[in-house]
């Protein structure tokens, strides 16, 4: 899939507004404003025309998650935990060894790892993510995105509906206790680096946070949803929810007028992600295992959903569309680490390096 990708840039000039090592704490949901003198919109049912969206939203860990499908659930990595993933009080299990530490790409000076992480959950045929097909990425950069987006995360709600003074000039909200799922209305500001726990991300922020209706920011517990699109056949997914800005003279637990949320871009991260849609055996990788469940199955009806029968676009029906799901993504991913022996000198590496080469190329 095609992307643009803008350089990063660092977050400048308010390293002492960004706070991110604080969202390891009591999860959170999102905060939503209302006008002056008017209560907080309620918002925690899903917003009209991301009801997909909405749906894949769940409890992952500290933080919360985005279903991708096939299993797959983005979110991220410094929520920790992870072993379940829950969704409207249906709990699932992660398979084991499925889980994905993402990369930063190389050249740019940034940390080998950065704060976005893919595990995968069993999904029984009575999980209300069952038969949920590929969730539709953004592939352009996040800041090129005037419109409005939608974030969406899991957690704790907010103590008060109507503003309160949370420290400083600043008025706000404070988090409160409750989890629900909530949405609030962002626009994205410029491209930005910052880092979490040392693993740099390549992401954009938030400025939006005023006293208007409906406009919301990050709370903890908000790491790892997502931030959607209005796309051409519903929404899309843009970036992760990663940290957001505090003002200095800012109360613990609370919300101002001013913050910022903090988000991945993942159109700098697709070819990492886009693996969710081909690979059916759950290997983190998309080869010729892949193709042969397609194949095996081949124009059968299955279980709609069912990837590990070959339907990777959950149409329930094993055909062409999955067919193309797979060679879309042939060859992408990180191959299964047991067929890559640990090489004695740098000779060996070099041959290893072009049997691997050939061998990359032809499974
Ligand atoms: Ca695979
Ligand atoms: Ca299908």
């Amino acid at each position: 899939m095609k992307h643009n990708r803008s350089e990063p840039v660092r977050a400048q000039c308010w390293p002492a507004l960004l706070v991110v090592a604080s969202l390891a704490g009591p999860a959170g949901a999102v905060v939503v404003a209302g006008n002056p003198g008017q209560n907080a919109p309620d918002q925690s049912t899903a917003p009209a025309g991301y009801e997909d969206a909405w749906a894949r939203i769940g409890a992952l860990g500290g933080g919360s998650g985005v279903y991708l499908g096939n299993g797959y659930v983005l979110s991220a990595r410094h929520v920790n935990g992870g072993n379940s993933f829950t969704v409207d009080g249906y709990t699932h299990t992660r398979i084991s060894g499925t889980s994905v530490t993402l990369s930063n790409p190389e050249g740019l000076g940034l940390s080998a790892e950065t704060d976005l992480w893919l595990n995968r959950y069993a999904v029984p045929d009575d999980s209300p993510l069952f038969g949920l097909d590929i969730m539709e990425l953004l592939d352009t950069a996040l800041a090129a995105q005037g419109t409005a987006g939608v974030i969406i995360g899991e957690g704790l709600g907010q103590t008060t509906i109507t503003p309160v003074n949370v420290g400083g000039s600043n008025t706000g909200y404070a988090w409160g206790n409750g989890e629900q799922r909530r949405w609030g209305e962002v626009f994205m500001s410029d491209n930005a680096s910052f880092d979490v726990n040392n693993r740099d991300v390549i992401g954009v922020q938030s400025f939006s946070f005023q006293q208007v209706a409906g406009r919301g920011n990050a709370a903890d517990g908000d790491s790892g949803g997502g931030l959607f699109f209005m796309g051409d056949d519903g929404p899309v997914l843009g970036g992760i929810i990663h940290a957001v800005t505090l003002d200095p003279n800012q109360n613990d637990n609370t919300a101002a007028f001013g913050n910022r949320t903090l988000f991945s871009d993942l159109s700098a991260y697709l070819d990492q992600i886009n693996i969710v849609e081909g690979d059916l055996t759950g290997d983190g990788y998309v080869g010729v295992q892949d193709l042969d469940l397609v194949l095996a199955n081949w124009g059968q009806a299955v279980q709609a959903g069912n990837w590990t029968l070959g339907d990777a676009n959950g149409d329930g029906l094993v055909g062409e569309d999955d067919l193309n799901a797979v060679l879309a993504h042939f060859g992408e991913g990180q191959l299964p680490a047991p067929s890559v022996p640990e090489p004695a000198s740098l000779t060996l590496m070099g041959v290893l390096g072009a049997w691997l080469g050939r061998r990359r190329g032809r499974i």
